[in-house]
């Protein structure tokens, strides 16, 4: 049984008015699938769920957007990106969608596609939450990865492993079709960053993350303070009157609990972890947008159910729905 939520938002006119966008992107890595993961997530009733079990207004379209149209036709790599006019004109797009329902005092709720879609989010929530209220907004990074490489630290090239430095201004582009549209108005401060759930991290994003002094909870830190402790943690370090952006890749959950994913690391979090941390950030009331990427149905088919299953709970969790 789910009752609807009791928490009052800080940030938010209203607790009622959801805005959804569905992100059928996979270009900012290489393998075929996690464009289907907002379809899965919403035929397993996820948007229902929402609207009648925890009684929101929900605004979405209708359409789990491809963005063909807005693709070149010819993307070569540049600075050792893959596909960056691609990734860069839907990101651009997703950051024009989010910011319309951000501005207008919705939550935003996008269900991807892959992590280098947080481009978009974050720069679109960023610009309309200074914009509202003149706060910087924090981001609460959920994942198995820093994805904070540089095109120059980067091994592989895919962007997925690139949104956090192109959102803080750690990587830079001066072509508008590359990531040159992000304004300082649309980017966040390391400060206000933390991560959660890291265990697969660069070389070079490790001295990235020593370097900037950026927050970080690996798995180590779950491990010897427990998820309590951590999230104590976590949110005393953003502080009470900062507004929340909870970007949550499915891969920081254990591959036992979230096998349908690209890029697997053992060691994560449980399913109770990943609710907790959601449950957590809701309960404060600063929480103002929530991403949920990497969900990959065509990985691992027999695991696909259990990890969209994972999915929507995090989603509920992060939306205030609670055990009791
Ligand atoms: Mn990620």
């Amino acid at each position: 049984m789910t009752s609807a939520p009791t928490i009052t938002p800080k940030f938010l006119p209203s607790r009622h008015d959801l805005g959804v966008v569905a992100v059928g992107f996979s270009g900012g890595q290489t393998k075929a699938g996690v464009d289907a993961a907002p379809m899965a997530l919403i035929e397993s009733g996820l948007i229902q769920q929402l609207e009648e079990d925890l009684e929101f207004n929900v605004t979405f379209d209708g359409q789990v957007h491809a963005y063909t149209d807005i693709m070149p036709k010819e993307d070569p790599d540049y600075r050792n990106m893959k596909r960056p006019r691609s990734v860069s004109a839907v990101t651009w797009q997703v950051s024009k969608q989010v910011y319309e329902h951000a501005k207008s005092g919705k939550f935003v709720l996008t269900l991807g596609g892959d992590h280098s879609i947080a481009i978009g989010t974050i720069s679109g929530t960023a610009k309309a939450i200074r914009e509202r209220t003149g706060k910087d907004l924090a981001v609460i990074w959920v994942d198995a990865h820093a994805d904070i490489n540089t095109p120059e630290t980067s091994e592989s090239g895919n962007i997925h492993g690139m949104p956090v430095a192109f959102l803080t201004g750690l990587a830079t582009e001066t072509h508008e079709d590359m990531f040159g549209w992000i304004q300082k108005d649309q980017m966040i401060t390391t400060k206000k960053l933390v991560y959660i759930g890291l265990r697969d991290i660069d070389k070079g994003e490790k001295k990235i993350l020593r370097d900037h002094g950026i927050k970080a909870f690996s798995m180590h830190d779950i491990d010897r303070h427990g998820i309590g402790k951590v999230m104590d943690m976590v949110l005393g370090w953003i502080g009470s009157d900062t507004p929340i952006h909870l970007s949550f890749d499915v891969d920081a959950l254990d591959p036992m609990w979230a096998p349908s994913t690209g890029t697997p690391v053992r060691g994560g979090l449980t399913l109770r972890e990943g609710d907790f941390i959601a449950e957590c950030v809701a309960e404060t009331g600063s929480l103002i947008a929530l991403d949920l990427v990497e969900v990959n149905p065509s990985l691992d088919i027999q695991g696909a159910s259990d990890t969209v299953r994972a999915g929507c709970s995090i989603v509920r969790c992060a939306l205030g729905d609670t055990l009791l």
